[in-house]
């Protein structure tokens, strides 16, 4: 930049002397002795000044470009420092947003933990038809309940009913085609057998799983003229394998009578095993696996009879409290749903 300036000086300087002293760019004059010798001197006078005043421009801009020099370095310097606090609040920041993901992600594994942790009666646990209601299933048809790692059981096919009396019904039985045996051994009891939209027994392990929880039990009934009743028990719920899967039920209410309180108290029984308070075998006699006592006041898995023979059988799907010893019924349904269950 200074020889710049001072390449610029000399051209200005030069220009100015051949403004003022156009003599110089002439051709010599002619000898004319005074006058030529004052002239020279003028001359000299003015170049002096002038030499003068390009010094002093020069050292005017010399000290503008050392100036200006110093004030970039000055820039460049500060444009530095900023770039420096910069990259250490970006550095500040950077570390500020690791150490907040790795507090976010241990949050997490707690919250995983805790809920894998937590205890599965919470309301967003689906073991039966009532949660799936309450999680907005709420057309009655085939669900699968998914396995329970806690409680270790497998998925399970169920029949709920979403409609009757506001809905949430685990089906647990079913008669109504007739095709299906119900004179069956304890295993099958156990696990349960038919088809779940046919005649089926959900089985005794699952129900004993099932009214873990107070549980209400809704038994409905259809006859061959084509009428409807019903049955409820309030309390309902059974012991474990070891127990017999043994009945325990309260709290009647409905319009087909009180037919199973008489089975109140009492084991399970089913072919091969007499579990009964009789000297008879009730499961063989009544042709299907029941809490019988000696032996029944209702018989809701006994043989299947079409119209017709529907009277003429002690062994049927009987109901004591409504249609006596000997007249089996064309439509039964047995349905469970928890007692704090609200639609
Ligand atoms: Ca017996």
């Amino acid at each position: 930049m200074r020889t710049a300036t001072a390449r610029t000086a000399v051209v200005a300087v030069a220009l100015l002397l051949v403004v003022l002293c156009p003599t110089w760019a002439q051709v010599p004059p002619k000898k004319r002795a005074v006058p030529a010798k004052a002239a020279r001197a003028q001359c000299c006078d003015e170049v002096r000044v002038l030499k003068v005043q390009v010094a002093n421009l020069s050292s005017l801009l010399e000290d503008m470009g050392r100036r200006q020099e110093a004030d970039v370095r000055s820039l460049v310097r500060q444009v530095l420092e900023l770039e420096k606090q910069n990259h250490q609040q970006e550095a500040r920041v950077t570390e500020a947003e690791s150490k907040y993901s790795e507090i976010h992600n241990r949050v997490e594994i707690m919250q995983l933990q805790a809920a894998q942790a937590a205890p599965h009666t919470t309301s967003d646990a689906i073991y039966d038809c009532a949660s799936l209601y309450n999680r907005n299933y709420k057309i009655s048809g085939e669900y699968k309940l998914p396995k329970d790692d806690f409680l270790r059981t497998p998925d399970l096919d169920v029949y709920c009913d979403m409609e009757t009396n506001g809905g949430g019904w685990t089906v647990i039985q079913r008669r109504k085609v007739g095709l299906t045996s119900f004179d069956r051994d304890w295993k099958q009891y156990k696990n349960g057998f038919g088809t779940i939209r046919g005649d089926f027994w959900l089985g005794n392990e699952h129900i004993f799983r099932l009214t873990r929880q107070p549980t209400v039990l809704r038994i409905e009934l259809e006859d061959w003229e084509g009428e409807a009743r019903y049955t409820e028990y309030g309390f309902f719920t059974l012991s474990n394998e070891l127990n017999s899967y043994k009945l325990f039920l309260a709290n009647y209410s409905g319009n087909a009578g009180d037919s199973l309180r008489y089975h109140n108290n009492t084991n399970f029984s089913t072919k091969h095993k007499d579990n009964d308070k009789c000297v008879d075998d009730c499961a063989q006699l009544r042709k299907g696996g029941y809490w019988y006592n000696c032996c029944t006041d209702s018989n809701l898995n006994g043989m299947f009879y079409r119209y017709g023979a529907h009277t003429k059988n002690s062994d049927g799907i009987t109901w004591y409290g409504w249609h006596g010893p000997n007249y089996s019924l064309k439509r039964v349904e047995m349905k469970i749903r928890p007692q704090n269950f609200t639609p």
